[in-house]
């Protein structure tokens, strides 16, 4: 005999618990793509609380729909010590050109992003961080996406962290927001501003995206396609290995601030 009024409430209360304890952790990520569960999951191994929050329904980002829709990805030698990592199977396809399955590689670096002990919040955008009294980052603001897709004038609530990682793709969203809304900033770029990505070399795009990947400003870090277009790298397009590597990077660079 089920009750369908005790799963509402399970739900409800189950989701509830974890929401509120949500409220105050280590590292906040904006966007579950690559960069952010790789982030993430190393992140977690550290003992750092993290949370991402994922404005889509589906996890995995630009990664689920390979090249054009054929869905699989191609990862180099330099990060196939990740993918291993990961157990995600990789097929040699020449020297340094290694094939995966999109859906694979998502599932499994989600998977151990979640085993490590990250929760990862679908359906929430972030839409304007937190910051002290000198501006330094510190938190999220955050709104259901279904709020923002119909425009509807609802405030948004605050989740407070000791820093937040933008891994929101190509847009870079949440740094976006910091240009616009701090006054007199200045991001750790060559112009101070977002150099906006440039076209299409999947060599350099990948060799400055470990150079891009850093604190942009105080609290805030960028990582994957979000760095390069921060600070003026290339698009590589469906090859991977500079994402999964741009996160543990990421990872890292917080994890000593941190700790
Ligand atoms: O774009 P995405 O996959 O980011 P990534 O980790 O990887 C880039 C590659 O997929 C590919 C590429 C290189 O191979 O060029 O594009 O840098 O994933 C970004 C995730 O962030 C979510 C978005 O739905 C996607 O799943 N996202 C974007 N804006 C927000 C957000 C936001 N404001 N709040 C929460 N999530």
């Amino acid at each position: 005999m089920l009750d369908e009024t005790i799963i509402t409430q399970a739900i409800i209360e189950s989701y509830l618990k974890e929401l509120i304890n949500s409220l105050k952790v280590d590292v906040i990520i904006a966007g579950a793509g690559p960069s952010g569960l790789v982030a993430s999951k190393y992140l977690a191994d550290a003992n750092l609380k993290t949370i991402i929050f994922e404005r889509k329904l589906s996890v995995g980002g630009g990664m689920l729909g390979g090249g054009m829709m054929f869905n699989n990805i191609v990862v180099q030698e330099e990060a196939k010590r990740i993918t291993d990592e990961f157990n995600i199977k990789t097929i040699k396809f020449k020297e340094n050109y290694y094939t995966a399955d999109a859906i694979e590689s998502v599932a499994k670096l989600t998977s151990r992003a979640i085993d490590a002990g990250v929760k990862i919040f679908n359906l929430i955008s972030v839409e304007d961080v937190k910051i002290d009294k000198n501006f330094r980052v510190n938190g999220a603001v955050i709104n259901w996406t279904s709020v923002e897709m119909a425009k509807l004038h609802v405030d948004p609530m605050t989740f407070e962290s000791k820093c937040v990682l933008d891994t929101t793709g190509h847009d870079a969203s949440v740094v976006s927001v910091v240009l616009r809304k701090i006054p007199n900033i200045r991001l750790n770029t060559p112009s101070g501003k977002i150099e906006g990505e440039l076209s299409m070399n999947a060599e350099l795009g990948e060799k400055v995206l470990l150079d891009t990947t850093k604190e942009i400003y105080p609290g805030l870090y960028v990582a994957g396609m979000a760095a390069n277009a921060c600070s003026g790298g290339q698009r590589m397009g469906p090859i991977f290995g500079g994402m999964l590597l741009s996160g543990e990077k990421a990872a890292k660079i917080i994890i000593n601030k941190l700790k």
